[in-house]
């Protein structure tokens, strides 16, 4: 069963559930036969851009090279996703145009006080009382997408169903 290389680039808040739809779609791609990899926070932060922070040109810089780690790993023949919180729309502009026409921008649509509420890491409270600084949503901004081509209502949706509509659109688009 082939499929078209292409770009998931999935965008929202600390917490907004990026991490977690990207790997229940990379699952379900998995399963059908894809060849797939997702780039995250994990493997990614950790690792190639460690040398890099959270002010504004970090972010900037951060995101130039996880769009052209991407668009290896689509020139290699995978659908790749990236689940990074993604800020600034003039990045994720410059990653579509790496990406030539095959790139797919999910919001991932949840608004900070449900974040905050979750807070799983504890870091929106420590950013309120000051810990962090430049964090998303309390001290550094979110642009969010105007014309994401998948918008994920993530309190409208359980987990198995917002990753269904990924696979469901890359189905439409006849990229799967
Ligand atoms: C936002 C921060 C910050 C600041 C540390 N602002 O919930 P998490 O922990 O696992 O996800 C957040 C992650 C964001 O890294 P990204 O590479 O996705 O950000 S960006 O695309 O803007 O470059 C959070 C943690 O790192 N974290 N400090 N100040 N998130």
């Amino acid at each position: 069963h082939g499929h078209h290389p292409c770009l998931v680039w999935y965008t929202g808040l600390s917490g907004s559930g990026k991490s977690t739809i990207a790997n229940a779609v990379d699952r379900m791609l998995f399963e059908r036969g894809c060849h797939t990899y997702v780039l995250d926070g994990d493997n990614v932060r950790h690792g190639l851009n460690k040398d890099l922070g959270f002010d504004d040109s970090s972010r900037v810089e951060n995101i130039r090279r996880i769009s052209e780690v991407a668009c290896l790993f689509m020139d290699a023949g995978l659908i790749v996703s990236t689940a990074f919180i993604s800020p600034f729309q003039e990045d994720r502009e410059q990653a579509r145009e790496l990406a030539k026409g095959y790139m797919i921008e999910v919001f991932v649509d949840t608004p900070l006080s449900v974040c905050e509420q979750r807070d799983p890491k504890g870091l929106y409270q420590k950013a309120r009382a000051g810990q962090i600084p430049h964090f998303t949503g309390i001290s550094s901004p979110y642009e969010a997408p105007e014309q994401p081509e998948i918008h994920l209502k993530t309190s409208e949706l359980t987990i198995e169903q917002a990753a269904l509509k990924v696979v469901q659109y890359l189905e439409q688009r006849q990229i799967i």
